[in-house]
């Protein structure tokens, strides 16, 4: 089993070195790649200082904060062309936590997606603000009230590709960027038919360093869903 876990940052070095530390300790056969947008912080500083001892690490640097969507396509990229198996996202913030990793390496074994969903029991949310909360929850119910696709989180970021589903997928054509970016890659998994299981996990809002979050990341999600499901009636998804 080849799988490797990518890891966006932004300005994330009180996060990033524990997260390495315990990914790498804990899951044997794991291969991580880093993503980093050549945050102020010198996130990727820390990173190299620790692939130094450590070759399951990769890391890819880009020039400035590109955005989420496209660190993700970058590193698809990277995966499908090394040989991955199994490709995984995940924040560096510890909001997924870092043991819920195995079992949704587990679960893809027998699905073509895995999506840790925090609302697959009730909500899985620990200290959001009640306002973000139910922005992100309604949020989902609106993503499936106008697509009918069946996922209790669709703008969740902490999940497992089987490498068919994102050879299937154009990734030059991928539009979004941020929450749409989670929605669309579902999307069009489950318009070609892929397996999808959501499995429970619980999400914990991060403590050290700033979020990235913002109004326009909404509004794109909010279209996006629109633009995909006319795409979707018109035959017009490639
Ligand atoms: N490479 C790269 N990573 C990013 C960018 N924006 C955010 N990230 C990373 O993506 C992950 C998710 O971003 P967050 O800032 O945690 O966004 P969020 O989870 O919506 O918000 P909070 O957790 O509340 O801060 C984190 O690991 C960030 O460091 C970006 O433009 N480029
Ligand atoms: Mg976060």
């Amino acid at each position: 089993m080849k799988a490797l876990l990518i890891i966006p940052t932004y300005n994330e070095v009180e996060n990033i070195d524990r997260l390495l530390g315990i990914l790498l300790r804990d899951t044997a056969d794991l291969e991580i790649l880093v993503l980093d947008d050549n945050s102020p912080d010198g996130t990727a500083k820390a990173v190299k200082a620790k692939m130094a001892s450590e070759p399951r690490i990769h890391l890819i640097e880009r020039p400035g904060k590109m955005g989420l969507g496209s660190a993700y396509v970058t590193g698809f990229k990277y995966a499908l062309k090394n040989g991955f198996e199994f490709i995984m996202e995940m924040d560096a913030d510890f909001s997924h936590n870092p043991a819920d990793v195995p079992r949704l390496l587990e679960t893809a074994q027998n699905y073509d997606l895995v999506i840790g969903s925090r609302y697959s029991n009730g909500v899985n949310i620990v200290n959001w603000p009640i306002r973000r909360l139910l922005i992100s929850y309604f949020a989902s119910k609106y993503v499936r009230f106008i697509t009918s696709m069946p996922i209790k989180d669709p703008t969740g970021g902490f999940k497992c590709f089987n490498r068919k589903v994102l050879e299937s997928i154009n990734l030059d054509r991928i539009l979004s960027d941020g929450y749409a970016f989670q929605i669309e890659m579902n999307f069009r998994a489950w318009v070609q038919g892929f397996r999808i299981k959501e499995i429970p996990i619980i999400f914990t809002e991060r403590i050290n360093g700033v979020s990235k979050m913002n109004k326009h990341i909404v509004w794109e999600a909010v279209w996006m869903v629109w633009h995909l499901q006319f795409r979707k009636l018109l035959g017009n998804l490639h």
